[in-house]
């Protein structure tokens, strides 16, 4: 048999990677970047465990409907049609009843989501929801509490850049291959690397500074970085003064906020700082202060990404060459954008059940916060909630304390999961819709803007293997049932062709590369072209949004409380070879990685007679599971750390369940503890018990 080239996109995790599959008639033979493409086609190893999902024993081979209670795991086979007609009859009832805004929807979001929107639109609710209480929210709200426009209104000049500062963010571990990429080009041209961690990750170990921080202490260092800019007038001067609109509120304050002050907090010394301070100073504008990326941690964590965007504008790195410039979008390259599906139906006027955009104003309507959408479910206000889809989301292992989630979910009517693996919310879900694996599916055409703004296309490159359905299959198929006749697209050729139509794009200009590209140089802004979308044009300091929702823009620091005595702060993140929490059972990755191990400082171990690789028993919230420690100096001793996504109790997850132990289930009441000025959750505000096994 000849091997074909299919052009694809990575779908184990959200970044979407480009990739070519060789496929040969039904097998795939070999993943690998897309070499056309300007990341330099590259995977990484969880991209090429790919191929695990097709032949997975435990996959989800056709449409199930439950028979048991919640949770019981006792499933009825059934046909496609008897899926769409049970789930569009149940939505149907149920909007007859209780209305459209009854229907709640939760994603991944990433660059497919216009179709669930338009889905979510047509069926006439507002409540379309992501995933990003638990990831980005804080970054994304202080972005526009300062510019006005989010998080990814920026990009990061990697490549470019002559000093990289990564605080709460992993990024040899946490990893988008195309940040990974820049970032070794850019330390390969000389960029400097500082770490602001709690522990020492693999991006410590690739680090010029690492600055071990107190846990939850951030905001303390922050504070002093810009105490120190201002106080040596070290910052950009002419950027500000066109720039910055209340700068003096912030240097008075910053006043008190000294290097000294921010060392009995952090524990970093304040000569190290400053001559931190001094380094950045001499390779501004070129900085990249990463924002951070899975912000959900404490109660101010809104307050520390404000402040290291604070920090680049004061380096004058926004904007900048090697900086934050700003993302270019098709219409930089006098190219119009593709036709949003979205588009089709008229945005509901109903007010969202999370509060957000009308309780909540300050904070962004478009994907609104799951965890206040859970809250509407359970109290009924501001009115009821019954239908719950989860789509490409497993909030029972996302969100914290599932225990008490079951019981917000139990008062739902129907619930339904559009997965292409098993989660613990599938399983407690009463349908289960099987997505095929990205390999088996083709996907909408999505825009990626950045320095170089381009389209790109996923194409299936294998049949399903099974009685599975790409995601414009099953919401075509549920749309049809529904009577959305405008979503009632027949092939994905004819999505395909209504959102390339009159952009003087063909389907065909994809063929060669699986790409379009609009530029071959990087666009990046003159400086008369910068925009904030605040009503001053500039980049605010005093948000009004927040000063009227009664949170402080410059808000005070208060320190941490610290662990009593036998407890730790509970910490986590991620590590190369899995993603969250559906990689666990992929049989490939599984092999890499079975279970996960407990971090604990040496000195703390020794005082409790803890060796390295000995099993512990860590509890909280009326949960407990044993694991091996990891012991080391090269985490701060308040902290535990160990990597999320492990524990999972779902029987259908035949390698995963009972594997490792699982960080969200120690969060008592997680759900209600959240940071009032950023949305997100505060998962790393609780403490956990550990002692010998
Ligand atoms: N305690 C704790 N909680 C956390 C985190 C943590 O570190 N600790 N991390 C947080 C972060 S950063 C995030 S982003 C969230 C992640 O939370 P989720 O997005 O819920 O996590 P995933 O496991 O990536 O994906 C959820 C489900 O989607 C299914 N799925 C995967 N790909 C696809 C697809 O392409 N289509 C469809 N339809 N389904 C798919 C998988 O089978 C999986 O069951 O969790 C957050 N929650
Ligand atoms: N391999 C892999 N890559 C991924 C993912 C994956 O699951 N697997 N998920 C993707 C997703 S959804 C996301 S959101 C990103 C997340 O990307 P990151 O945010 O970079 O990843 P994390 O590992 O969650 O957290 C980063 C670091 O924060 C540290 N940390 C914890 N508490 C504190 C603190 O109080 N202060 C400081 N300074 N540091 C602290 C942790 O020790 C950890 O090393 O990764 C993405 N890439
Ligand atoms: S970072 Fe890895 S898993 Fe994620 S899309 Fe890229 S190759 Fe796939
Ligand atoms: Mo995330």
């Amino acid at each position: 048999m000849t091997t074909e080239k299919k052009f694809s996109v990575c779908g184990m995790c959200t970044v979407r990677c480009p990739i070519q599959v060789d496929v040969d008639g039904d097998n795939v033979k070999f993943i690998q970047g897309n070499p056309n493409s300007p990341l330099k086609g590259a995977l990484c190893a969880r991209g090429g465990a790919g191929p695990g999902l097709l032949n997975d024993s435990d996959r989800i081979r056709q449409p199930l409907i439950r028979e048991g209670e919640r949770g019981e795991g006792k499933w009825r086979k059934a046909s496609w049609d008897e899926a769409f007609d049970h789930v569009a009859g149940k939505l149907k009832q149920i909007i007859e009843k209780h209305g459209s805004r009854s229907v709640l929807w939760s994603d991944r979001g990433g660059p497919f989501r216009d179709l669930h929107q338009a889905f979510m639109r047509g069926v006439g609710s507002p409540n379309y929801c992501n995933h990003d209480a638990s990831c980005a929210r804080n970054v994304q709200h202080a972005a526009q509490s300062l510019f006005g426009f989010g998080r990814k209104g920026v990009a990061y000049d990697f490549k470019n850049s002559k000093h990289v500062i990564l605080q709460t963010r992993n990024i040899f571990e946490a990893i988008n291959v195309k940040e990974v990429n820049d970032l070794l080009d850019g330390i390969d041209k000389g960029c400097k690397l500082t770490v602001i961690d709690i522990r020492a990750t693999v991006s410590a170990g690739k680090a010029d500074n690492f600055f071990m921080v107190r846990p939850g202490t951030d905001y303390a260092f922050n504070l002093a970085v810009i105490h120190e800019l201002i106080n040596k007038n070290l910052y950009n001067a002419g950027y500000v003064k066109k720039w910055v609109k209340d700068f003096d509120q912030l240097k008075k304050f910053v006043r008190n906020y000294s290097p000294e002050w921010a060392e009995s907090r952090t524990g970093v010394k304040a000569s190290h700082l400053r001559t931190f301070v001094s380094d950045l100073a001499k390779a501004a504008p070129s900085v990249v202060w990463h924002p951070g990326w899975m912000n959900a941690r404490y109660l101010d964590s809104f307050y520390v990404s404000r402040t290291i965007y604070m920090i680049n504008v004061l380096l004058g790195a926004i904007g900048a060459k090697g900086g934050l410039p700003f993302m270019a979008k098709p219409k930089d390259c006098g190219q119009k954008g593709i036709n949003t599906l979205a588009s089709l139906y008229p945005k509901p006027e109903e007010k969202r059940a999370d509060g957000v955009g009308w309780k909540y104003k300050h904070f962004d309507a478009g994907p609104g916060l799951l965890h206040l959408a859970f809250k509407a479910v359970e109290t009924e206000d501001p009115y009821p909630v019954n239908a719950y889809i989860a789509y490409r989301h497993d909030p029972l292992m996302a969100f914290p304390d599932p225990e008490a989630q079951k019981k917000i979910l139990d008062k739902l009517e129907l619930i339904v999961s559009v997965t292409f693996s098993w989660s613990a919310t599938a399983w407690y879900s009463d349908v289960v819709m099987p997505l095929s694996p990205y390999l088996e599916r083709e996907s909408i055409i999505a825009t990626k803007n950045g320095l170089k703004p381009h389209l790109f296309i996923r194409q299936r490159a294998v049949e399903p293997r099974f009685d599975n359905k790409a995601d414009w299959e099953i919401l075509c198929g549920l749309a049809r049932r529904l009577g959305l006749d405008k979503l009632d697209f027949e092939s994905i050729e004819d999505i395909w062709k209504y959102q390339l139509d009159g952009t003087g794009v063909n389907i065909e200009d994809f063929n060669d590369t699986g790409f379009v590209h609009f530029t071959d140089k990087p666009i990046y802004y003159d400086e008369d072209k910068f925009k904030f979308n605040t009503e001053s044009g500039k980049i605010e300091i005093i948000a009004p949004k927040w000063e009227e929702a009664g949170l402080l823009s410059l808000k005070p620091y208060e320190d941490k409380t610290e662990p009593e005595s036998g407890q730790f702060r509970i910490t986590f993140g991620r590590c190369g070879v899995h993603t969250q929490g559906h990689t666990v059972n992929n049989p490939l990755l599984f092999e890499q990685m079975p279970e996960n191990v407990l971090w604990i400082n040496k000195h703390k171990a020794a005082e409790m007679g803890i060796n390295d690789n000995d099993v512990v028993k860590i509890s909280g919230n009326g949960y407990s599971g044993k694991m091996r420690t990891f012991v080391t100096e090269f985490i701060h001793p308040e902290a535990v750390f160990m990597i999320h996504g492990f524990g999972s109790d779902v029987p259908a997850e035949t390698r995963a369940r009972n594997k490792g132990v699982a960080d969200f289930r120690l969060m008592k009441g997680g759900m209600d503890l959240w940071d009032q000025a950023g949305g997100g959750i505060a998962l790393q505000e609780h403490f956990v018990n550990v002692e010998k096994a």
